[in-house]
């Protein structure tokens, strides 16, 4: 069953200089990318994507590290990917959450590492179930920037309406 994911190369993964090197290996999926870009995350959208995890201790530190305040680096590059069984594919690939516990060949394994504040960084998130997906893709992409239409959409009209254009 086709399906789309949504995949962030956390602020440690680009301050690294992984996004190639998570791309290569989210590549062996032959899953295809139908959207791409790169985000500086708001307040307000880190606290939206990590709300299930809200009451957590964790939750103020995990919000600094996706807004790049761990590693000065205050974007993340989101994607979204599209095929047969994106889901488990990209989970599979990207291994436990827990990069101590990841296999050793997993990109988290690879990659990842628990800070001594006791935050997992684990270099990439992924979807973890269609629900999560169509929920992540819908907060962080608009309908016009991803190149399929994967979720029914509607017009409306704005009454008023500014937006930044080049001069
Ligand atoms: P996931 O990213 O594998 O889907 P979630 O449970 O959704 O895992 O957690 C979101 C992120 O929060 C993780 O990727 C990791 O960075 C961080 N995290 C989750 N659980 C813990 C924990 O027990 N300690 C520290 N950080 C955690
Ligand atoms: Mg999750």
């Amino acid at each position: 069953m086709n399906q789309q994911t949504l995949i962030l190369i956390k602020p440690d993964g680009l301050k690294k200089s992984l996004t190639g090197n998570i791309l290569t290996r989210l590549s062996e999926t032959k899953l295809e990318i139908v959207a791409a870009k790169m985000v500086r995350v708001s307040q307000e959208l880190a606290q939206e994507h990590y709300k299930h995890l809200k009451n957590k201790d964790f939750f103020p530190e995990l919000i600094k590290y996706i807004r790049g305040e761990l590693h000065q680096r205050r974007k993340v590059m989101a994607l979204v990917y599209w095929g047969e069984s994106a889901i488990q594919k990209v989970r599979d690939l990207a291994g436990a959450t827990n990069p101590e516990e990841a296999e050793a060949t997993s990109i988290r394994g690879s990659y990842g590492r628990i800070t001594t504040g006791g935050i997992y960084e684990n270099v990439l998130h992924c979807s973890s179930n269609e629900q999560e997906a169509e929920r992540e893709i819908k907060l962080w992409f608009e309908p016009e920037e991803i190149i399929v239409d994967l979720y029914p959409t509607k017009i409306t009209q704005l009454k008023s309406y500014k937006k930044r254009v080049w001069r």
